[in-house]
């Protein structure tokens, strides 16, 4: 059986829903803090969890023969800057007491998200290597960075099969974003068909790594389902898709939407994102799990509002 934490989430709730129609819904145990998220899984197992209560997480694993975790609870980059300490707890012991889980055999796989957020300023920003400086800046990058290494050291030590994707900023429609700086990318759909200008927190050349969410699920399903044997990074992948800035998202769907207005003010997320790549070299997980991504921005754009309204 495969649990997930933070299924409520923007990438959650639609990786649960994939998950249950790859391995079957009956084998899937949503599982969120937020007690509202469980009218979200009226099609699966659903359990209120804090990730920090590691004896419930347990208890969880066992009652239920669980032998999959998809960790995905955190405070991501923007949020975590509001209370950098509890961030670190939160996204450091979370993740820990389910390497845990791994490394005492009470479960066999782990899957578990890291970020482009674990790149800084000292990083090439163009085409990003997989291996090359990382200073983070933010407290969630910083969780992050050490969360990788902390999955490479149990599988090195202690051979737990824990597989990661650095993912870029995710854009879905079905689910909203909450407490990132990639957030703009979501919001800005919904702002269009509801005929409301946006006010953009980005300046309008900020270009950023992005993923349409279709390509992230897809990633992750790929990376999990790859034999082992063809893993070669238990740190994090570079994944990459389409890179754009608030100007060039806002003129496709401007093609679509004449009427539509937007407006930039830069608050503290611009700083956060001008840390961050502008593009990413992913030829390790192209090479390693055949990663290759659907969506470019036009194929997005038509597809998100398409379905958006
Ligand atoms: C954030 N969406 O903005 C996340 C993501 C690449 C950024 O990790 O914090």
């Amino acid at each position: 059986k495969i649990l997930i934490t933070g299924a409520g989430g923007q990438l959650g709730s639609e990786l649960t829903a994939a998950l249950a129609s790859t391995f079957g819904a009956e084998n899937i145990i949503a599982t969120d803090i937020n007690e509202a998220a469980a009218e979200k899984f009226d099609y699966c197992t659903f359990e209120t969890l804090n990730v920090m209560d590691k004896d419930r997480l347990a208890s969880l694993v066992d009652i239920y023969e669980v032998s999959e975790i998809y960790h995905l609870a955190a405070i991501l980059s923007a949020a975590g800057e509001k209370n950098p300490l509890f961030t670190w707890q939160l996204n450091m012991d979370s993740l820990l007491s389910v390497l845990e889980l791994g490394r005492t055999g009470a479960i066999s796989k782990i899957y578990w998200p890291s970020s482009i957020a674990v790149f800084g300023q000292n990083t090439p920003m163009d085409n990003t290597p997989q291996h090359c400086v990382m200073d983070p800046t933010t407290v969630y990058g910083i969780s992050k960075l050490a969360g990788e290494r902390w999955c490479a050291y149990y599988h090195e030590k202690f051979g737990v099969d824990v597989r990661s994707i650095r993912y870029p900023g995710l854009i879905g429609y079905k689910s909203l974003a909450g407490g990132g700086t990639t957030d703009y990318a979501v919001d800005i759909f919904r702002a269009a068909v509801n005929k409301e200008d946006f006010e953009c927190f980005l300046a309008e050349d900020m270009s950023l790594p992005m993923m349409y969410m279709p390509d992230a699920i897809k990633a992750t399903i790929q990376l999990m389902q790859a034999p082992s044997k063809d893993i070669s990074i238990r740190s994090s992948y570079n994944v990459a898709a389409i890179s754009f800035t608030p100007k060039e998202l806002y003129q496709a769907i401007s093609k679509r939407y004449p009427d539509f207005k937007i407006s930039y003010k830069p608050d503290f997320r611009q700083q956060i994102a001008s840390s961050w790549p502008n593009s990413i070299d992913d030829t390790q997980a192209r090479l390693d799990w055949n990663w290759e991504h659907d969506f470019g921005i036009e194929q997005m754009t038509d597809d998100i509002l398409k379905h958006i309204l």
